[in-house]
């Protein structure tokens, strides 16, 4: 894999100065066109929506005028900057420990980079006054995978996570939708994939099937949607493939070759632990309130699933990796007012080989 990273113009100089003030580095511009590339991916994504792989996440439907076509978040858009964060950490969680998924061990990623993208945002604004900058991470209804790899900060990997030859796959990404014209980067590794030839590692190891084949994921048997977006009831016949993890996943990254040379991330607000690797379940499970939940785990990517679907999930890998220590805890959450959560603790007693009736 090529080690050259997307090389910005001499011309937009500024807007590495600007980016790097912010500890933002891996930068590329990508054109706001209505190219080739972007009916193909439209079109790519709109099938994919109707194949129902999207679960329950119907916001992404919401979303799909938007995805690739920038201009209608911002009228007149021309260029999206776009950037990567690296969060990795090594993992030191021994088998059957509760995991969470690394880029959630610390502070939430959304609040540490929109705010460093608002900064930059706001720099361009004074430095251009004509154009408009608005900064964006993953809430919004852009796909910035695609705008990754049009900008040149990586390339589509098969496990569909965006790579970057420098820091492998462990990054969050972000940008900036402007008005202004920004010479674009070209793509360093093409747009479309560079994986070794006939690695098919990640596929191999994802443990509910979510992927389906190279490139192509069905999200609503994802370990991250289950753990993470739905609400409710977790299929019962998914649970057992959940294994460990109880927010998140990471297989199909930890195995990925090309994370072979990832370097641990320098960012603070990543390595101090908010929820950290392995939360202790009863911890989790003695959560009687949702305000003693939002005291845990305020500022942490896992306060997204409430309480109920935190408990949810620790019911899951409490039955999962044998915690028969737990099954007091798990006793009292079957009585839980939180009808989830005690179908769920009740699900794990009945694993355990305990009478629920
Ligand atoms: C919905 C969503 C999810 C869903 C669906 C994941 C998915 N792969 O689409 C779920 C909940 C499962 C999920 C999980 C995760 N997510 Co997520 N998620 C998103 C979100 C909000 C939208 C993604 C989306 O629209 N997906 C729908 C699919 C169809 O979109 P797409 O892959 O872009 O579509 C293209 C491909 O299908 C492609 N295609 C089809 N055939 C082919 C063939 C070839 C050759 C190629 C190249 C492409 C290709 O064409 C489509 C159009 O371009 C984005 C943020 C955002 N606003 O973009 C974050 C985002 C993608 N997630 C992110 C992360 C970190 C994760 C997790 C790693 C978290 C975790 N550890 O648990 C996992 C990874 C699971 C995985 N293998 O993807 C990061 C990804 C960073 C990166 N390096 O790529 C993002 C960008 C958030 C961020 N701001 O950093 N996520
Ligand atoms: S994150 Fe886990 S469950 Fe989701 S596709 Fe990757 S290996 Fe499969
Ligand atoms: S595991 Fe192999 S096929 Fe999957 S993304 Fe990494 S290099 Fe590509």
């Amino acid at each position: 894999m090529s080690t050259q990273q997307p090389v910005l113009s001499a011309l937009d100089s500024h807007l590495t100065e600007v980016f790097g003030r912010q500890g933002l580095s891996l930068l590329g511009v990508a054109a706001a066109d209505t190219g080739s590339e972007a009916i193909r991916a439209s079109t790519e994504y709109d099938a994919w929506i109707a194949a129902g792989y999207a679960g329950e996440m119907r916001y992404l439907q919401r979303h799909a005028p938007i995805k690739y076509r920038p201009w209608m978040l911002v009228p007149d858009c021309r260029s999206v900057l776009m950037v990567g964060l690296n969060y990795y950490r090594r993992s030191s969680a021994a088998a059957h420990q509760p995991r969470v998924a690394r880029y959630a061990w610390g502070r939430d990623y959304h609040r540490l980079l929109g705010k460093r993208l608002q900064r930059v945002a706001r720099s361009l604004a004074q430095r251009f006054p004509a154009d408009r900058f608005r900064a964006f991470t993953d809430a919004v209804p852009l796909a910035e995978r695609y705008f990754g790899r049009q900008s040149g900060i990586g390339f589509t990997g098969r496990n569909t996570l965006l790579i970057s030859a420098e820091y492998g796959s462990w990054l969050v990404l972000g940008g900036i939708a402007t008005t202004r014209v920004f010479s674009p980067t070209a793509p360093p590794c093409g747009s479309r994939g560079a994986c070794p030839p006939r690695c098919r590692k990640c596929i191999e190891v994802c443990p509910t099937g979510a992927l389906l084949g190279p490139y192509r994921i069905d999200a609503s048997r994802c370990i991250s949607y289950l753990t993470i977006e739905l609400r409710g009831s977790i299929p019962p016949q998914l649970r057992p493939a959940l294994g460990s993890w109880l927010f998140g996943c990471d297989l199909c990254q930890e195995v990925c070759p090309l994370n072979a040379r990832a370097r641990v991330t320098a960012e603070q607000d990543f390595l101090r632990d908010r929820a950290g690797e392995s939360p202790p379940l009863r911890d989790i499970l003695g959560i009687t309130t949702d305000e003693q939940f939002r005291a845990r785990f305020a500022g942490s990517p896992l306060a997204r699933a409430g309480r109920q679907g935190l408990l949810r999930n620790a019911c899951v890998v409490a039955g999962n990796t044998g915690r028969h220590d737990l099954a007091e805890l798990l006793q009292e959450r079957s009585r839980d007012s939180d009808a989830v959560i005690a179908e769920h603790a009740s699900w794990t007693l009945a694993v355990l080989g305990y009478d629920t009736t």
